[in-house]
């Protein structure tokens, strides 16, 4: 048995949580929207946010749009990553063995946990107790027999959910979804499918008339496992505590620039913040890479490595600027997006 766990709206909650006048109204997460003017992208936004069709990766532009009078703000991750290794030491405490996917989202393994359905049901109901009297947000928890049917689960109720679909029941309980709730499913896949199918809106349960040889043959290997996936089976493992490889933070300029104050203002800007984050995960880094796309949106990358060491603001400053300059010098042109992105040393991994 598998257990999965989601942080609703995470980001936007937390922000509820912090300000409670936001609550009720619409929030969105996300850079600056500048009147309808601004670049980037939505984050996350709340429910009532969602109401008027905003979500995750729309351009902040589009959410102005659609609803002008929401609460913009701009994303914190420093204190969401606090609060993520807060709730994570939460689950750490019902389980060593579970897996972190994202910062808000996690698989714990049940085996051994619970011998049942019930207890099983019993320990995300606690989890969730537990994570709202420590940290005053709701999450959502899905259990099922594998990790696939424990995730589409957990998105069933959202937000508070706690669903629990048992072995026997999960071929009906996915059959009605559409084939995007398979992980792994995005719009490409989806297409093809459609297209062997003739139609579009693809239920999980049309999926099974494609027999194993033509879902390999479109989709490679890949198409053995969803052959598997919409017959309820998965065989993906939990992939026990995986640390963080890498942390990194980029930004996209308001408008494309030659400015080398702005620039190096900008970059050592991006080294605290990314300093910051990695201090959190209390290991030390052995390589800085840069990232910088040009105004016709040609990106280049940039990396050094190095022994590892304890990822400082003037380190990560210090290495990044190098290979940066070196690079504005080369192409010398106006510069759309700045990154950089530390690599931790992994030669201390289990
Ligand atoms: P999700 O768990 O996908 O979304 P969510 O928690 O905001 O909402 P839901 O209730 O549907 O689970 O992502 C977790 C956080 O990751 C989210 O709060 C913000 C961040 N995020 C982005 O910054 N960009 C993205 O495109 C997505 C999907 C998430
Ligand atoms: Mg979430
Ligand atoms: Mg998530």
């Amino acid at each position: 048995m598998v257990l999965h766990l989601d942080m609703d709206y995470f980001f936007a909650q937390v922000e509820e949580r912090e300000n409670p006048r936001f609550k009720g109204v619409p929030l969105v997460v996300g850079a600056d929207p500048k009147k309808g003017k601004g670049r980037g992208v939505v984050s996350t936004c709340n429910y009532e946010a969602r109401k008027f069709g905003i979500h995750s990766g729309m351009a902040i532009s589009k959410a102005y749009e659609a609803c002008p009078e929401a609460i913009y703000l701009p994303v914190n991750m420093e204190l969401y990553s606090r609060v993520s290794e807060n709730i994570f030491r939460i689950i750490e405490k019902v389980s060593e063995k579970y897996e972190k996917v994202s910062l808000d989202e996690a698989y714990i393994d049940l085996s051994g946990l619970a011998e049942n359905y019930k207890q099983a049901e019993r320990i995300g109901c606690d989890l969730k107790k537990l994570i709202f009297k420590k940290e005053k947000l709701t999450c959502s928890v899905g259990i099922g027999e594998n990790k696939m049917i424990a995730k589409i689960a957990s998105e069933e109720d959202k937000p508070d959910g706690l669903k629990v679909v048992k072995a026997g029941d999960a071929l009906k309980f996915i059959s009605q979804k559409s084939i995007r709730e398979i992980p792994g499913i995005g719009p490409k896949t989806e297409k093809k499918l459609g297209i062997i199918l003739g139609k579009s809106g693809l239920k999980i349960k049309d999926l099974r008339a494609i027999s194993k040889k033509q879902l390999v043959d479109v989709l490679g290997k890949r198409g053995e496992e969803i052959y598997k996936n919409v017959r309820g089976e998965d065989d993906s493992e939990i992939d026990l505590k995986t640390k963080t490889k890498s942390i990194g933070k980029e930004i996209t300029f308001d408008q494309d620039t030659l400015d080398p104050e702005k620039i190096i203002s900008t970059f050592k800007n991006l080294s605290q913040r990314v300093a910051g984050m990695a201090k959190t995960e209390e290991r030390p880094i052995k390589t800085v890479v840069v990232t910088c796309r040009f105004e016709n949106f040609n990106t280049y990358s940039r990396q050094v490595s190095f022994k590892p060491r304890k990822p400082t603001k003037g380190l990560i400053y210090k290495k990044g600027a190098k290979l940066l300059l070196k690079l504005l010098a080369k192409k010398l042109k106006p510069v759309r997006l700045l990154g950089i992105r530390v690599i931790f040393d992994e030669s201390d991994k289990e």
